[in-house]
């Protein structure tokens, strides 16, 4: 390597550390505007009120998120979420689910049938087995031996949609309507701690099998109890290719806003499409987050994407996010 080279890099290195010390003492110091919920699409506006509920009762942060995010898995009119949700291209409904918490324990469940709450499967998971991930018919096994109800997750409009999508069998997701409705739900309780959910049915038509960001850690959630936590939204492939929430935290750890962070996330998708020299024009991603005071931020590629704010004593809030491309 050639000096100048190595002198960049220490360069960089020691740059770097004197926002994070700064970060650290500022978040020692702040008085957290606490609790506080924020989740993807205009349906959080109702799971993050039922969260605060809860969070104002002195819930944590893990269960009243959980409790948010099932009020969608189990609302037949959300279509890409749980019971309702859109199938795949063999006319399976397959959900996928994860959660985190503050302390970093994790629990995931992917392309798992016939189960509502995904949500609640993956935290079992993640408190009653000595693993973090279970797919499909294991992961549907472990929901019958806790005693989940089973049931018929494609509802009429699903299919009766579906059998007309096989007329012509086209693989077009449509940016912000046929397949961006994942729930990705945030939560900073009393205590300070942070946790968060993520569930979705995933793309609409998929391949039967295919499993997008929403249950891996790191791509569709990422919590740091000491930093904040971060969500995503929109087309899994590409949040999985730049491990998204993870590299959203991993700004706010390097001293950002959570909004700075949100942008760098999607810019970095940005990149990975410029090299590629592929369009963005069919695809959408969103992020949202959040920093341990309860900053809050969103970012996305394209126009269309909202989100839900409640905090303490206020009504939650729909937020239209800012993004990159019109
Ligand atoms: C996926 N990220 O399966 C999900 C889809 C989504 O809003 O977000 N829909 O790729």
């Amino acid at each position: 390597m050639k000096r100048s080279e190595f002198l960049k890099i220490i360069t960089g290195a020691t740059a770097a550390l004197p926002i994070l010390s700064f970060t650290r003492e500022y978040l020692a110091k702040k008085e957290y505007p606490i609790p506080v919920s924020i989740a993807t699409w205009k349906f959080g506006l109702e799971t993050t009120s039922k969260a605060m509920e809860l969070l104002e009762k002195g819930y944590s942060s893990l269960d009243a998120t959980e409790e948010g995010v099932k009020i969608c898995e189990a609302d037949p009119n959300e279509r890409s979420v749980g019971l309702g949700g859109r199938p795949d291209r063999d006319g399976k409904v397959t959900l996928d689910a994860c959660c985190m918490d503050h302390l970093g324990n994790i629990g995931s469940v992917a392309a798992v049938e016939n189960i509502v709450h995904v949500s609640s499967l993956a935290r079992a998971v993640m408190e009653k087995t000595p693993h973090v991930m279970l797919v499909s018919d294991g992961a549907l096994q472990f929901a019958r031996e806790l005693g989940f109800p089973e049931e018929n997750l494609l509802i009429k409009q699903s299919k009766e949609e579906w059998i007309d999508w096989k007329k012509k069998s086209e693989y077009k997701p449509v940016v912000n309507i046929e397949n961006h409705d994942t729930i990705g739900q945030i939560s900073l309780d009393r205590m300070g701690h942070l946790a968060g959910f993520c569930t979705t049915s995933g793309m609409s038509y998929k391949m039967h099998g295919r499993v997008g960001d929403s249950p891996i850690i790191g791509a569709g959630l990422y919590v740091d109890g000491e930093i904040g936590a971060a969500t995503a939204t929109g087309h899994g492939e590409e949040v999985i290719r730049t491990v998204g929430s993870y590299k959203v935290v991993s700004e706010m750890e390097r001293g950002l806003s959570p909004q700075m962070a949100c942008e760098e996330a999607v810019r970095k998708i940005f990149n990975f499409f410029e090299r590629r020299k592929q369009t963005v024009d069919d695809t959408q991603i969103g992020f949202i987050a959040m920093n341990k005071m309860g900053d809050i931020g969103s970012f996305s590629l394209r126009p269309g994407f909202q989100y839900a704010v409640c905090r303490k004593g206020k009504p939650a809030e729909l937020i239209d996010s800012p993004y990159l491309f019109k």
